[in-house]
């Protein structure tokens, strides 16, 4: 799969600002410093789109992508970069840590078509947990992804995995894709799953 154009649409700080359009969305959610950004990055095969940022909880708007592939199911959609979570404290509820921007573009968006959470592969927080159960219980299912692999020890990573798997709550055959923005790893597998979540979507209007 190539991708032909990755480009900075515009930051949105209230959803009057949401793009207008028919394209379909997908949505990146985790916590501040998980790696997302250089997640975002490396799927691209770009170097500075989303900007890797060492200050955490530093973006609060809603950042959008548009994104063009050599797959049919991907060929044109908007990737979003939503603020991340985890620099408020941990009483709080989601909702009010992570803001009615959050609420209202997770809740209400139409045109979004799957949301991408990325948790770190060595540490879970409730956080992390809440988010899941929050983004089930608006029907939601994230795609869960396990960043900085190459963290890991070979000799560890398929404990420290299950590990994670399990501290999530995930079912046992549910998805946690290992990913190493620093090697690559996990690349091909997270195209692919964005891939059948894009399909699924044109069987269900054919
Ligand atoms: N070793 C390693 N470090 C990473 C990886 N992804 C991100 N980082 C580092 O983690 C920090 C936070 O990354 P960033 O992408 O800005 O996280 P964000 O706040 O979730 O957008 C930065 O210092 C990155 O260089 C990874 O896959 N492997
Ligand atoms: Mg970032």
């Amino acid at each position: 799969m190539k991708i032909f154009a990755a480009e900075f649409i515009k930051s949105c700080v209230t959803p009057e600002q949401f793009p207008s359009g028919q394209l379909h969305e997908i949505a990146f959610v985790g916590r501040s410093n998980v790696g997302k950004s250089s997640l975002i990055n490396s799927l691209l095969n770009r170097r500075d789109l989303a900007k890797v940022s060492r200050t955490p909880g530093k973006t609060r708007a809603v950042n959008v992508f548009l994104i063009s592939t050599s797959d049919p199911a991907l060929s044109q959609f908007h990737l979003v970069d939503l603020p991340g979570y985890g620099f408020a404290k941990v009483s709080k509820s989601v909702r009010t840590q992570w803001g009615p921007l959050l609420e209202d573009y997770l809740v209400d968006r139409a045109p979004l078509l799957g949301v991408v959470m990325l948790v770190d592969s060595r540490v879970v927080t409730d956080q992390d947990r809440q988010t899941i159960a929050w983004l089930r219980s608006i029907r939601r299912n994230p795609l869960v992804v396990a960043t900085k692999v190459d963290k890991l020890k070979p000799s560890e990573r398929v404990r420290t995995l299950r590990q994670t798997h399990r501290a999530l709550g995930l079912a046992e055959g549910e998805m946690l894709i290992p990913y190493s923005s620093v090697t690559g790893d996990g690349r091909e597998r997270v195209w692919g799953a964005l891939r059948d979540v894009a399909g699924s979507l044109r069987k269900d209007l054919a």
